[in-house]
């Protein structure tokens, strides 16, 4: 942890790797906790004292106390799934209105945007995305292309704004052919109450709030979403998500200088996961890929997808590692794999001409992964409270993923609670 910094902690691979759990963790080293970039796509799953919570746009930093989160500029958002998110995590006792401030340049995901996601993976058919259906690649396009209707704007002269983006978007769907808009007045209405309820939050210009809190000599964790394969310029385009996931992205989501980033944690699974579509060199169709599955519950937490299940990748981690500026690993679900007799590590890609590469490529598609096999540890890690408690196997295991990615594993979790996580010395 800096003072005066931020650290930022990002997801490795294509999402779900255990991010809610780590800030949840870290936050109570923090004052503030952020989120940069994506919004209700995510799905950010958290285990303490017999309760499972999932966050989808509300930081993970809002289940300790006197903690300020904020909702940054990068983040898109939903009102009416806000709502829902808030208002449950109010009946479960969590005050948010005092400690969660929203950026007033995040961008709204309206009914319409939902509509049009659904509308262009349809086009897409076969080569779809396998999008989360919340309307983000909508939501950010009309962002770049200068047409988003951002938080600030429900502050004033609002029901105009939104009846002319809302005009747009019906043209474009119309202009595509698309007919479907069951349930939509049911859908817009709930909106409408969602921007109200909004309106209770302190709406900010975040990027005040944060430097001043720099300033101040205070520490902020900025919580990413999805991963680093998922990002729209360095993941497995056209595969991918459509904000920038990576480091890089808390900056522009945050209105921070690259000079204030002290600490960037990267976060991996002991193996692999992707939900949607698109090349996943190390996946397995076998049985393996279902004992996977069915072992770490890889599902997707917002749209409850079967996740698909693979070996570690050490190409794909190594160039998350790079492009993120990565200074110390976090290993999740280790424990998923306490039952395996060998476990795998992809350490060189087989490209079609024969040839074996460390560097991860522009085509993942047609490359074969090279893996090198290590002895399971065959032990139930569960139960353990220090390192020191390791079976020889799984330090093995450690020490072969830190030289080959060149970066140390500084915490390793061994269970969803917050307690089954042990920080190495
Ligand atoms: P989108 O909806 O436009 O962002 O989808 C584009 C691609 O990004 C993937 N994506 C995700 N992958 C893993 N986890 C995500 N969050 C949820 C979760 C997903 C879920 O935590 O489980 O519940 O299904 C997430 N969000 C986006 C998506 O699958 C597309 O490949
Ligand atoms: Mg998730």
């Amino acid at each position: 942890m800096n003072t005066g910094k931020v650290d930022v902690l990002l997801g490795l691979q294509w999402g779900d790797e255990g991010k809610g759990k780590v800030v949840d963790v870290l936050t109570p080293k923090y004052d503030v906790v952020a989120r940069f970039q994506g919004g209700p796509n995510a799905g950010h799953t958290l285990e303490f004292e017999g309760q499972k919570y999932v966050l989808r746009s509300i930081p993970s930093g809002v289940f300790q106390g006197g903690k300020i989160n904020i909702i940054g500029n990068g983040v898109v958002l939903a009102p009416d799934l806000f709502m829902n998110e808030a208002k449950d995590l109010e009946k479960s006792g969590h005050e948010l209105q005092s400690r969660l401030h929203i950026s007033s340049k995040a961008h709204l995901i309206m009914p319409t945007h939902r509509i049009l996601d659904r509308a262009l993976e349809v086009a897409k058919g076969k080569a779809k995305v396998g999008t989360t259906g919340k309307g983000i690649g909508p939501t950010y396009t009309d962002k770049v292309s200068r047409n988003g209707l951002r938080v600030g704007d429900i502050l004033e002269g609002f029901e105009e704004k939104y009846a002319a983006h809302k005009e747009r978007h019906m043209k474009m769907l119309s202009s595509m052919g698309w007919t479907d808009f069951d349930g939509f007045e049911e859908t817009e209405k709930t909106w409408m109450e969602g921007v109200e309820f909004l309106r209770r939050f302190k709406i900010v210009d975040s990027e005040h709030e944060v430097n001043r809190t720099l300033k101040d000599g205070k520490s902020i964790l900025c919580e990413g979403a999805q991963g680093t394969m998922l990002d729209v310029d360095f993941g497995s385009y056209p595969f991918v998500t459509s904000s920038n996931t990576i480091c890089a992205g808390a900056c522009t989501g945050l209105g921070i200088g690259p000079n204030k980033v002290g600490n960037v944690l990267g976060i991996m699974k002991a193996y692999c996961t992707r939900v949607g579509s698109g090349p996943f060199p190390t996946e397995l169709f076998d049985d393996t890929g279902k004992r996977i599955r069915d072992l770490g519950h890889e599902y997707g937490a917002v749209t409850g997808r079967e996740r698909r299940c693979g070996w570690v990748d050490l190409v794909q981690l190594r160039y998350s590692i790079m492009v993120n500026g990565v200074t110390q690993l976090i290993m999740m679900k280790s424990d998923v794999l306490d039952d395996f007799d060998t476990i795998k590590a992809c350490v060189a890609y087989e490209l079609p001409d024969g040839s074996t590469t460390p560097d991860f490529p522009y085509d993942i598609n047609n490359v074969k992964p090279v893996y090198e096999e290590l002895e399971g540890w065959k032990t139930d890690m569960t139960r353990f409270t220090s390192e020191e408690e390791f079976p020889k196997a799984f330090n093995n295991y450690i020490k072969f993923i830190e030289d080959q990615l060149e970066t140390p594993i500084t915490i390793v979790s061994i269970g969803p609670d917050r307690s089954q996580t042990i920080i190495r010395k």
